[in-house]
C-alpha cells in the first residue's frame, strides 16, 4: 500500500513539472539604491508562489525573474515589489513600506524634497 502511494506521488509530481513552462519577466525597479535593497527585493520575490529564480541587477535597476507560467506573472511580481517599498514597472512604491525602509534605501533626493 505504501509503495503504491509513493508511486502515485512520483507520477503526479513528474506530470506537474512537465505541465508548467518557465517564463521570464524583467521588471524595472528604478528606485533600487544599494545592496540592502537588492537583498530585500531578492527575498520578497523568491518567496512568491510560482517563482523559480530571481536575479536583482543593481546597476541596471532591473529584476529578472524566471517563473512558472500560469502560477504568477509580471503584474503580481511588480505588485510584490511595490508592497516592499520600491517602484516597479511604473507603479509607485507603497508609501508606508517605503517610509519603513532604512535611509540608505530611500531615493537620495527625498532627503531634501518638499512635498
Ligand atoms: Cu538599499
Amino acid at each position: 500500500m505504501r509503495r503504491i502511494l509513493w508511486g502515485f506521488l512520483v507520477a503526479t509530481t513528474a506530470w506537474a513539472c512537465e505541465a508548467t513552462e518557465a517564463k521570464q519577466a524583467t521588471i524595472d525597479t528604478p528606485t533600487l539604491q544599494c545592496a540592502h535593497c537588492q537583498t530585500t527585493v531578492q527575498r520578497v520575490v523568491e518567496n512568491l508562489d510560482g517563482v523559480r529564480a530571481v536575479s536583482v541587477d543593481l546597476k541596471a535597476k532591473q529584476v529578472r525573474v524566471s517563473y512558472n507560467d500560469g502560477a504568477t506573472g509580471p503584474e503580481a511580481l511588480a505588485a510584490a515589489i511595490v508592497a516592499a517599498g520600491y517602484d516597479a514597472n511604473g507603479v509607485a512604491a507603497d508609501s508606508t513600506a517605503y517610509a519603513a525602509l532604512p535611509e540608505c534605501c530611500r531615493v537620495p533626493t527625498d532627503a531634501h524634497a518638499h512635498h
